[in-house]
């Protein structure tokens, strides 16, 4: 969800990497990483098992700069793929702005890839959302190996809904940063429907309504009464509490995260991968 603080005129929004295990979500992150000025990015955080495998997360804060007025965060999370780890990928789903599901385009992984997106269905589901409302784009990931489904058959088997989806070999940084920049915008619009008013205001939280006015009593009634003599007038005035200070708007931008070790990411090998077939695609990527 969303996260805005008025005072500071920032927001923050949280984009989740999702996929089956060793579909290449934390090379995305990686990638974004190694490829983007120091400026441009936070810390990134990740917490692995003894086989590089997410345990927990990954977790990438980004600056986007000013969108509408607000200085804007992207917190890019991955999930740990691995079945058996599906109560923290919940856990991480939580509040997600919008999700890039990472596919392993190799022929053995369709199956894995499947049962994924199904899990991320059910998973959102039971967080009270349904997948066709939440933001969503979709990688085809590992496009440089040999024996990978074709990219048609990809999109009729997990995409039917035809949204926005990329070609990538996320190691390689091809299509990593199309692929940001289409969950990003996919997101942003949302963001911009559900929080935004049409002038472009942003929607800000209820303020209290403002205290009573205190009621005095009407000149009319003063001194008019002579005989016997004038009773002093009691009108029953409410008693009206000070008004309260207003609550300043909540200054949490980031969720509170658990104390844990950064691990510095090692510059990546540079294997030189087998021709990416899509000649588009190697010309988009060199112009990152
Ligand atoms: N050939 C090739 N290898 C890739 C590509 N993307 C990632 N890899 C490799 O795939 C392996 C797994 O990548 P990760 O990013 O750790 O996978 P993950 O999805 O985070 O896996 P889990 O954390 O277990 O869910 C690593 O050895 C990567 O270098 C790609 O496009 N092409
Ligand atoms: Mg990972």
């Amino acid at each position: 969800m969303v996260l805005f603080n008025h005072a500071a005129h920032q927001m923050a929004a949280k984009i989740v990497y999702y996929g089956p295990g060793l579909c290449g979500k934390t090379t995305n992150l990686s990638t974004i990483y190694q490829k983007t000025s120091l400026k441009a990015h936070g810390e990134m955080v990740s917490l692995n098992t003894d086989t590089d495998r997410t345990l927990f997360f990954d977790l990438l804060p980004m600056d986007m700069g000013t969108v509408w007025g607000f200085k804007t965060k992207l917190q890019l999370y991955t999930v740990p793929g691995q079945v058996f780890y599906n109560a923290t990928r919940k856990l991480v789903l939580k509040g997600a702005d919008g999700i890039v599901f990472v596919a392993d385009s190799q022929v053995q992984m369709l199956e894995a890839n499947k049962d994924s997106l199904r899990n991320l269905a059910i998973n959102l589901q039971e967080l009270g959302i349904e997948i066709q409302d939440m933001p969503l784009v979709f990688q085809w990931n590992k496009r440089d190996l040999s024996g990978v489904v074709p990219v048609a058959e990809l999109e009729r088997e997990l995409n039917p809904r035809r949204l926005p989806s990329f070609c990538s070999v996320a190691n390689e940084g091809m299509g990593v940063f199309e692929t940001l920049k289409g969950i990003t915008r996919q997101t942003l619009m949302h963001i911009k429907t559900r929080h935004f008013t049409t002038a472009g205001a942003p929607v800000e939280p209820a303020t209290p309504a403002p205290p009573p006015q205190k009621i005095q009593p009407k000149p009319a009634l003063q001194g008019k009464l002579s005989a016997p003599k004038p009773m002093p007038i009691k009108l029953a005035v409410p008693t009206i509490a000070p008004p309260r200070p207003r609550t300043a708007p909540a200054k949490v931008l980031l969720p509170s995260l658990p104390r844990i070790m950064v691990v510095p990411r090692a510059p990546m090998a540079k294997n030189t991968p087998a021709p990416c077939k899509t000649a588009a695609l190697v010309k988009e990527t060199k112009a990152v």
